[in-house]
Order: structure tokens, then C-alpha cells, then sequence
């Protein structure tokens, strides 16, 4: 199977958690995936709703708005084969009372369902990899060999 890139993001509440950061680094890197950038940023209202679009009109909507841009996330960009697939089992499930807090990490940092504040995004196809990363203004440096 050939190398993918995708991006996890540790959402704003979380963000200043050494063990979050920590504990996810590890869970990636244990899975055989690489990172290959890592950065610090604060989302604008405008990305923030960009990154978003599809969740336009949901209930939840501008508390995700407001949960995505209230301090900086840590963007991370994964390289390996299947990191799609990868990073997404190792956050669990969006409302992460649905997951096991031994294995999956929204489940163990996130907030008890509260929507936005669940810790963790990762990208779920390479099409919205190449997306976020635009909104973002994140250039992976490296091509894929
Ligand atoms: P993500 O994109 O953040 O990795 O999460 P996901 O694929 O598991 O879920 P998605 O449907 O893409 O939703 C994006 C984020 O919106 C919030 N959400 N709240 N209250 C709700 O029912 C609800 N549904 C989604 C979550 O913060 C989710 O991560
Ligand atoms: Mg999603």
C-alpha cells in the first residue's frame, strides 16, 4: 500500500495539554506513521468556517465555529501507509462517550459530549487533506517518494 498524508489537529481546549500532544505522538508513531510537520496556529472565524462548509446549517454549527477558533490548535501532517484510515481509529469515534478511553484518544481527552470540544479532527479522505491544508496554509515540505 503507498504512503498518504493526513492531517490531526488538537483542537483549542486541548491544545495547551503536553499530555495530549505527548500521548497522540505516540499513538501515531506507534501505528508506523511519520510526522512530517507540526504547527501552532490560531484559526480565523473565515477558515474556521471554510473548514467547515459541509457542516453548514448543523445545530451545532457556530459552537463549532467558536470552539475551532477560542485559542491556537496544533496542526500535525502524518505520513504513512493508510494514515487516513489510521489517525481516525486512533481518535474513536466523533462523540467520544461512544469509545473506549483505553484506545481511543477523543475518548480519553475529550470532553464528555460536548460537540466541538471532542479534542481531536483528522482529515477523512486525501481530497479533504489537500483542503485543509490549503485553508491553513500548511505546505508539507517533503513530497511522497
Ligand atoms: P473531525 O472531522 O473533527 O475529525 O470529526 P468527524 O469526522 O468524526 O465528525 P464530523 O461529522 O466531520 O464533525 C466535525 C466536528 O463537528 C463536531 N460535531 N458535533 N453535536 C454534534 O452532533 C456534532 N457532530 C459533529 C465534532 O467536534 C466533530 O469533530
Ligand atoms: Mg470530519
Amino acid at each position: 500500500m503507498p504512503k498518504e498524508r493526513t492531517l490531526a489537529i488538537i483542537k483549542p481546549h486541548l491544545a495547551d495539554s503536553y499530555n495530549a500532544l505527548l500521548d497522540a505522538i505516540e499513538a501515531y508513531t506507534e501505528k508506523g506513521l511519520h510526522l512530517v510537520e507540526m504547527k501552532r496556529l490560531r484559526m480565523s472565524g473565515e477558515q474556521a468556517e471554510d473548514f467547515y462548509l459541509d457542516l453548514k446549517g448543523k445545530p451545532f454549527f457556530e459552537e463549532l465555529i467558536m470552539a475551532s477558533t477560542m485559542g491556537p490548535c496544533i496542526v500535525i501532517v502524518l505520513e504513512g501507509e493508510d494514515a487516513i484510515r489510521k489517525v481516525r481509529e486512533i481518535h474513536g469515534p466523533t462523540d467520544p462517550r461512544k469509545g473506549n478511553p483505553a484506545i481511543h484518544l477523543r475518548s480519553r481527552y475529550g470532553e464528555p459530549w460536548g460537540g466541538p470540544r471532542n479534542g481531536f479532527h483528522g482529515s477523512d479522505s486525501l481530497e479533504s487533506f489537500k483542503r485543509e491544508c490549503e485553508i491553513l496554509n500548511i505546505i508539507p515540505i517533503f513530497p511522497i517518494l
